[in-house]
């Protein structure tokens, strides 16, 4: 397709000048473009083949050992001012990146191939889609950007002459975890990010554009760029209620995104819209209407089985990119939780035939790069231009104890505080240590592109803009009782939960309020055939008035983070919780 975009092949033409690739290649998206991607990868080892018999063009990735997950001391937001970055993101001036980076970028894609892969987040025709254009020196990136987002020349036709795209510039470099920097300019819009492949820090279209520069982006622009999944719940009557939730990195999303329904038979259904970003407006009802940017799901795979996730295993049975599994002689991959004994001889993550059995044979934030279409649960309507009407927006996180299973915000601003106040033991998504509990605001700690406190304040201001908001609760599937078991079942289980919510938002389900929220009352869930131990529902429901009082100082101090910038509503719902803590029991 002939590039007309002016500015587009301007900064190609720049890149090309600092980068010195030896040839670039404009990618198109189509299949036979894939075909070659692919065959290049398994031609330099790349990529190693799985059995195509079994799993009809499945491949397997292993990235180098020291770039398996995002790195976040060395993500930047570069914003011109240092204090609109805020206390939880790394700042760099962004002159300072810019010859930093510039110095690292240059020659650095000679003896490469230069890809130049615009891209389309959200669905084609949709007014809320926009276009990035991703140059990168990897064939893995251009051929996972082909799953994960609508790559080629249906990007540059939504682009057109002029029209406006997301910049970023990619290169794997030496993957020498010193020179690695992920860049964001959330004033310019604009990503560079070095010396790393791994999805999250090399997909550009998905954490960097599609929340860090997006939700700057959505804050200027009046909508919201979220880490979200998005799905739908069918009821015996056939109506729809869609959700969006919130959940720290490797906390189920995506099992929840795809969950398949005990209750089927009672008229219960799930179907998938998006497992991990939802990109939000707000219609002319006054409702918020969300897009799933991506096109593709970048799953955690340990832990997911047939039992666990049908769904999942049943997308990534085919046209699937596997990273950092082990793999049999006879192509199967495998990983811990999949509910099969592992093959012998297993070749483990990091290539070492057979695996010792000493440390894991998959990486723990192994993942597989699926198309969204292949997942039997995909909703109908999950490429809606207009989107979805979300009733109900749902933070939760994994934790141990204090959190019922499920609250309620008695309003938005209340809903804020659950939200901004969301923790969770942490996983290994991203690099550093798993287990220590971490207050992860609306799961967008990470990916938030400028000020936590200012992003709070933002998400009150929408508040006040939605005449028929969501209703905003908090879960956790997570609790355990004294013994360290979990009390509740969870995976498909947690449609009673969603049920629960559904009658609710219906302004028919029963709720008992607590100081922290209203939770179900008792008969109020749907519990038929679920086989609870004695006393679990009580235990799951409870609310400590003396374990949230040390909660509620835990709070007071994650909130001091933010400095001025901590909105006065806030500060006044932790005074509130307070007060309703004094007088409990
Ligand atoms: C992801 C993450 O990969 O949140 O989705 O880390
Ligand atoms: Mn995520």
């Amino acid at each position: 397709m002939k590039i007309t975009h002016a500015r587009l092949r301007q900064w190609v033409d720049e890149c090309a000048a600092l980068c010195q690739p030896d040839t670039i290649h404009w990618c198109d998206g189509s299949e036979q473009e894939y075909r070659w991607l692919v065959q290049e990868m398994l031609d330099s080892g790349a990529l190693v083949p799985l059995s195509q018999e079994i799993h009809p063009g499945c491949y397997l990735h292993r990235s180098h050992p020291n770039d398996v997950a995002r790195v976040e001391n060395r993500t930047f937001i570069c914003s011109r001012r240092e204090e609109d970055a805020g206390p939880t993101n790394n700042w760099m001036a962004p002159d300072e990146a810019k010859s930093l980076l510039t110095a690292l970028f240059s020659g650095c894609m000679q003896g490469r191939m230069m890809y130049v892969v615009p891209y389309l987040m959200g669905p084609a025709d949709s007014p809320f889609a926009r276009v990035g254009i991703e140059i990168t020196d990897s064939a893995y990136v251009a051929a996972s950007m082909r799953v994960m987002t609508r790559m080629g020349d249906i990007a540059l036709r939504q682009l057109g002459e002029a029209g406006s795209f997301v910049p970023g510039l990619h290169s794997v470099g030496e993957l020498d975890p010193e020179r690695r920097y992920i860049c964001h300019f959330p004033e310019e819009r604009l990503i560079w990010s070095y010396g790393s492949g791994y999805g999250g820090n090399a997909l550009l279209g998905k954490k960097t554009f599609a929340l860090r520069i997006a939700s700057a982006i959505a804050r200027d622009e009046g909508w919201m760029a979220e880490h979200m999944l998005i799905l739908e719940l069918s009821d015996p009557a056939g109506e729809k209620t869609y959700f969006a939730a919130a959940f720290p990195s490797a906390c189920g999303k995506t099992n929840l995104a795809m969950l398949v329904s005990p209750l089927e038979e009672q008229g219960y259904t799930v179907r998938t819209v998006g497992d991990d970003i939802a990109w939000m407006h707000i219609g002319d009802d006054g409702r918020l209407w969300a897009v799933n940017p991506e096109a593709g799901f970048f799953g955690v795979v340990p832990g997911t089985s047939r039992q666990t996730n049908p769904n999942a295993m049943a997308t990534m049975q085919a046209n699937t990119i596997f990273t950092n599994v082990a793999v049999s002689d006879d192509g199967i991959p495998w990983w811990e939780g999949k509910d099969e004994p592992p093959p012998t001889p297993l070749t483990d993550w990091k290539g070492r035939r057979p695996w010792s059995g000493e440390e894991p044979a998959a990486h723990p934030n192994s993942r597989f790069t699926a198309p969204a279409a292949q997942c039997p649960s995909i909703s109908s309507h999950w490429e809606d231009v207009q989107g979805v009407p979300i009733s109900g927006i749902i933070f939760g996180g994994r934790r141990a104890h204090v959190m019922p299973l499920v609250v309620e915000a008695f309003d938005w601003r209340h809903g804020v505080f659950l939200g901004a106040t969301m923790a969770s033991e942490t996983t290994a998504a991203a690099t550093g240590a798993s287990g220590v509990l971490r207050r992860d605001p609306m799961a967008m700690l990470p990916f938030c592109g400028y000020h936590m406190g200012d992003y709070f304040s933002y998400w009150l201001k929408m508040g006040k803009r939605l005449t028929n908001p969501p209703c905003l609760f908090h879960v956790n599937w997570f609790r355990k009782d004294e013994d360290g078991r979990y009390l509740w079942p969870g995976f498909g289980e947690n449609v009673r939960a969603l049920i629960w919510m559904r009658e609710r938002i219906a302004g028919r389900g029963q709720a008992t309020p607590t100081p922290i929220g209203l939770v179900p009352a008792p008969d109020a869930l749907l519990l038929e055939g679920l086989d609870l131990a004695p006393d679990a529902l009580r235990e799951l429901l409870t609310v400590d008035a003396a374990e949230w009082r040390t909660e509620a100082n835990d709070i007071e101090r994650h909130f001091a983070r933010f400095g001025d910038h901590l909105p006065q509503a806030l500060a006044d719902e932790l005074t509130s919780l307070r007060v309703r803590l004094a007088t409990a029991k």
